[in-house]
């Protein structure tokens, strides 16, 4: 799908990666990630000075959310000149201003962005497609203002540039669970999602090593369940754990407050990022049922899960007092996120407990229920019929297939995108996440000796680039790709440098996969990373250097 989306806007205007073709000096080439859509090389360059005004224009002015977009561009403008620019309104663009309008035959995230040598003009189908615009001006700057301060003017060379994402979900998810980021880790997250244009951050809250988010009718979950007494040091032996296993006799733990939680989600909102929260269900709940023993099928008291790996415990679905629990969560959840996906889990769920459990066999038999696999599928369906009841819609990772799943439940497939195609076939949304492509905990080189610590695989830069999440979808299947998503999980990720490290470079890959416009042209691509990494170097993002040769 990807290649022809490509073809057909790469049709228009100048093919070059690079500076359209022609000779430029370097610091006016035009190379921007994610590739756009189309680019048109102009003569010239603008220059843009602290003075220069910002109009907000034709139906734009009376968008509340075209604010955020102006504070965007400061963000942008105002470290090099050392003030913000002054926004004004008006019917019309003006000469010498930075001029921003709708195009009301724009989809919402489209825009077409001019830099003549007279104006800039941004047109965009929405205040998501103006922001990406700001995006995409920033990384015009010529290379040598990044992190400069104090500047008098920058010329940006004349260009227009013709955009839209081929898919409409481009997906971040971070494990808070495994290791906690702060609030304001979580915010520099967004801030790098929304630098390469991405616009869904799903936040991975809930695990078996530790419960992220407050739920006030439950206060246990944060009080019992988001400490865990010591943590394993070194890689994990897979459910081997005896003598040899050490651990760092520390306790370990954080929580969100709902204050914080909102916080976030403003902050995503007026970065035109949703939030999308995940609380797992069945499985990866050891620290919920060590906070509620009753939750378990034995009633037993465990301890907040200090390895890493698959738990067996699991919570019980053949008790009431399990979707009383979930539903009280989620009705929390729901009060905090406005994102109409609410992603529940779903993955690595064993049925173990549930075969030794009366109550769970009793449920089997009452709803007719053959294979125990078939409780996932009961508990997935009751959930998700709750969450229609209240307006929203369930994700869960592609094992909700096996249990047996409704059509309007949407799939992340991870295992593979085999899932994801078998899901597309049955006319269930799909989300494509799968390892091979977009596992980021993955290993960014073939020699490990010289990284740090990661769950193991082996994830380049160029394997990111080359995902088609199409591929093997029918024309008539792909109506229902979402779109794709980078998973980050971070059992051995401790701190946020190291986030910051196993995310990029690879977030662009994974922007431009998202975008539609990863095309075979992977110098191209290499080269125009290489200039992003100047302003990763000017915001003090730490990457992994090395991706491009390895
Ligand atoms: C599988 S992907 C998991 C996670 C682990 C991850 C490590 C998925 C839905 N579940 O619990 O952290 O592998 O790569």
């Amino acid at each position: 799908m990807k290649r022809i989306f490509s073809r057909i806007l790469l049709g228009v205007g100048c093919l070059s990666a690079y500076a359209c073709g022609r000779t430029v000096p370097a610091e006016h080439e035009v190379a921007v990630v994610p590739q756009p859509a189309a680019v048109e090389c102009g003569d010239g360059t603008f220059r843009l000075t602290g003075d220069t005004p910002v109009r907000m224009v034709g139906g734009a002015e009376s968008d509340a959310r075209m604010e955020w977009v102006a504070d965007a561009l400061d963000e942008v403008v105002e470290p090099l000149f050392g003030r913000k620019l002054s926004v004004g309104t008006g019917d019309a663009s003006i000469p010498g201003a930075v001029n921003i309008g709708r195009a009301d035959t724009l989809p919402q995230e489209a825009y077409r962005l001019t830099v003549a040598d007279d104006r800039i003009e941004i047109l965009a189908g929405g205040p998501e497609g103006a922001f990406h615009a700001v995006q995409t001006l920033r990384q015009l700057l010529p290379a040598a203002a990044f992190g400069e301060d104090g500047l008098r003017a920058v010329e940006l060379p004349a260009v227009g540039i013709d955009d839209r994402p081929a898919l409409a979900y481009r997906g971040l998810m971070l494990d808070v669970a495994r290791h906690f980021f702060t609030v304001d880790e979580v915010k520099r997250t967004l801030d790098l999602m929304a630098m390469h244009k991405m616009n869904v951050f799903h936040w991975h809250l809930t695990d078996d090593q530790g419960w992220r988010i407050e739920i006030r009718k439950y206060p246990e979950l944060t009080r019992v369940g988001s400490v865990r007494k010591r943590t394993l040091i070194g890689k994990d032996p897979g459910g081997e754990y005896d003598e040899s296993c050490r651990y760092d006799e520390t306790p370990y733990g954080g929580f969100y407050t709902q204050e914080e939680i909102r916080e976030v989600v403003d902050y995503a909102a007026r970065r035109f990022i949703t939030v999308i929260p995940e609380i797992e269900f069945p499985g990866h709940a050891v620290a919920a049922l060590a906070s509620y023993p009753w939750l378990s099928c034995t009633g037993e008291q465990y301890e907040v899960r200090q390895t890493w790996d698959i738990d067996d415990r699991v919570f019980c679905p053949g008790r009431e007092e399990t979707f009383e629990f979930i539903e009280g969560v989620l009705d929390e959840v729901i009060g905090l996120f406005p994102s109409k996906y609410i992603h529940i889990g779903g993955d690595e769920c064993p049925t173990k407990m549930w075969e030794q459990c009366p109550r769970c066999r009793a449920r089997m038999r009452a709803e007719g229920l053959t294979r125990p696999r078939q409780l996932q599928g009961y508990a997935t369906v009751r959930v998700e019929r709750f969450l229609q009841r209240h307006g929203r819609e369930l994700i869960g990772w592609d094992e909700v297939l096996d249990g047996g799943v409704s059509p309007t439940a949407i799939v992340m497939s991870w295992r593979g995108t085999e899932g994801g195609i078998r899901a597309a076939r049955q006319g269930n949304r799909v989300i494509m996440a799968p390892t091979t492509y977009c596992y980021f905990d993955y290993y960014q080189t073939k020699d490990t000796s010289g990284e740090p610590l990661a769950w193991g695989g082996y994830l380049p830069l160029g394997q990111v680039y080359s995902f088609d999440p199409a591929a093997g979808l029918s024309p008539d299947e792909r109506q229902f790709l979402l779109g794709v998503q980078a998973n980050l999980w971070t059992e051995y990720i401790p701190d946020f440098d190291q986030t910051q490290y196993m995310l990029l470079p690879r977030l662009g890959a994974l922007a431009e996969v998202g975008w539609g416009t990863a095309t075979d042209d992977y110098d191209g691509f290499v080269h125009r990373m290489r200039r992003l990494t100047g302003l990763y170097d000017a915001c003090g993002y730490r990457y992994a250097r090395h991706a491009f040769v390895d």
